[in-house]
């Protein structure tokens, strides 16, 4: 099963139908058909294999939300290449080790955005490519991908601070849309809001994929922009949408009759990559008239639980294991634990990545037995609705975006003075988390110095909100650092 068959129904299928309104940062318009997709993905693919790309080859996307995107992972799939997606927040050091260890052929990103790449990368301008592509032939080329040709590599941080790349599949991406368009009941009729950066899985995997699958009508946004997002919904006045719990909570400013005109046109609002608080779901619920749908995935499994489409959206809780999708919930030893007994949530089925490029090691310890351990602690109960209660590692997620502490922690103990440092996520309204440094340092330390060079490295959200200077790290026995006593620090 690859995708270009899934995609078909609608770009050869549904050749003539508006398929996608694209809204610049101006706020011009453009409107293309599936035909049209079709024919500028086709471009495309043969202005890359112009510059010699092959079946396997990786090429990275530095680019925000447009409809090129969608040109080139159309394209890209065309001719089996693997689609390099890059948070377009990402600094000089999170570039540099993507483009190290995925080795792309080259950074495809705009002009005006070239220069801040890091010296030394390959990159090809956008703008040099679509006018490469618009003297190329429209018709398809030939490369035959299967369920296990790899489509993408998505970075996710690990751990040990350094991020690897999942391997996500035709057959993954495949899988996921199918069980999502059926499980939310997308048709051709449904009009998608598009928010969510398409370099994450939930734009790509998700929204980008019940899209092309249902041939529904999407309006893609180049960002979500809270003081226009609802205007977009009065004007385009979509069915579905999808968000991380941030837009939700941005979107409660709106109140009123405005709220409820929005509610009354919509169908479905669904929630993922954090934890959607009970709070938020029942203001929404008074001011929009509608029950959030909240589900739970991962870059590595895509989407494996959520809350029913028909029948009980259980605040609190990431509902049932989606069709297709396998969920135990195991204690240390692996072995199952009854309903209402916390436990590790593992998961497996077609949506399951095959592993992390070129880390034998690593992927040998994400999975057990076929099961991906996922990280994530939950518990089932009698009835079967799932409620995730925590993490085994310290990630922080902040507006949906992931951060794991100890990337930000290396960078830190680099600077003269800092002797030892711990970043812990704060609760914070709007973002859910935000990231707070607790510093040891041996001198004086620039401050300022210090946060400007991390604005150069690192992306916007994973620089901490502020810097704690405390004396010393409590640490257990065994010298794990104990953030929990580490003195309270609130948002103001
Ligand atoms: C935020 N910024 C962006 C951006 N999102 N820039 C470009 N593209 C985007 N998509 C920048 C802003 O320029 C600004 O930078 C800073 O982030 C904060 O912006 P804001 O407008 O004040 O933010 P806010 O209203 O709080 O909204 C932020 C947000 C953003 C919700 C729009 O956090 C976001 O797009 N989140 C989506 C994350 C996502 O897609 N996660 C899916 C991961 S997949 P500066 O420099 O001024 O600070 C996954 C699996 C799963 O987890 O299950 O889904």
């Amino acid at each position: 099963m690859s995708l270009l068959p899934l995609y078909d129904r609608s770009l050869l299928g549904r050749a003539l139908a508006p398929a996608i309104e694209c809204v610049a940062a101006t706020g011009e318009l453009t409107t293309f058909t599936f035909g049209d997709l079709e024919r500028r993905s086709n471009r495309m693919a043969h202005a890359l294999s112009a510059r010699g790309m092959v079946a396997g080859d990786r090429l990275a996307f530095f680019l925000t939300n447009r409809v090129e995107i969608i040109d080139l992972w159309l394209a890209c799939l065309k001719l089996g290449l693997i689609v390099v997606p890059v948070n377009v927040l990402y600094r000089e050091r999170e570039m540099t080790h993507i483009v190290a260890d995925a080795e792309p052929v080259a950074v495809v990103t705009t002009a005006a955005q070239q220069g801040d790449l890091p010296a030394g990368i390959v990159s090809w301008s956008l703008e040099s490519l679509v006018a490469d592509a618009a003297l190329r032939s429209e018709l398809r080329p030939e490369v035959r991908c299967a369920a296990d040709t790899p489509a993408a590599l998505v970075y996710t941080s690990g751990t040990t601070g350094a991020s690897k790349g999942a391997v996500l599949t035709h057959g993954n991406f495949a899988a996921n849309a199918l069980v999502l368009t059926s499980a939310w009941e997308f048709t051709s009729h449904d009009r998608y809001l598009a928010v969510l950066p398409l370099f994450h899985v939930h734009g790509l995997g998700n929204g980008l994929h019940v899209w092309l699958l249902s041939g529904c009508h999407m309006r893609l946004t180049e960002r979500f922009d809270h003081a226009q997002a609802a205007e977009w919904f009065e004007t385009y006045q979509p069915t579905v949408f999808f968000g991380v719990p941030t837009m939700f909570v941005r979107l409660l400013e709106v109140t009123g009759a405005r709220a409820a005109a929005i509610g009354a046109r919509a169908r479905l609002f669904v929630s993922g990559s954090a934890p959607l608080p009970a709070s938020v779901l029942e203001s929404f619920r008074s001011q929009y008239g509608h029950v959030i749908l909240e589900r739970y995935g991962m870059t590595e499994t895509l989407m494996n639980v959520s809350n029913p489409y028909y029948g009980e959206r259980r605040a609190g809780t990431i509902g049932l294991p989606l069709p297709l999708t396998a969920v135990r919930v195991v204690n240390d030893a692996g072995e199952d634990v009854p309903a209402g007994t916390s436990g590790e949530l593992w998961v497996r089925g077609p949506n399951v990545c095959r592993g992390y490029w070129r880390r034998a090691e690593a992927t040998a310890a994400a999975f057990h037995d076929g099961w991906f351990r996922t990280g994530d602690i939950g518990v089932r109960a009698a009835d079967g609705y799932i409620t995730l209660e925590g993490r085994r590692s310290d990630l922080i997620i902040s507006g949906g975006f992931n951060i794991y502490p100890r990337e930000i922690e290396e960078l830190l103990t680099e600077w003269p003075g800092v002797q030892e440092a711990a970043v812990v996520g704060v609760p914070d309204a709007v973002r859910g988390e935000v990231p707070v440094a607790y510093v040891v340092c041996t001198a004086d330390v620039d401050l300022e110095g210090l946060t400007s060079h991390m604005r150069t490295q690192l992306a916007s959200f994973k620089v901490p909100r502020a810097f704690v200077p405390v004396h010393a790290l409590p640490r257990t026995a065994l010298g794990k650092v104990q953030r929990h006593l580490l003195p309270p620090w609130t948002t103001s």
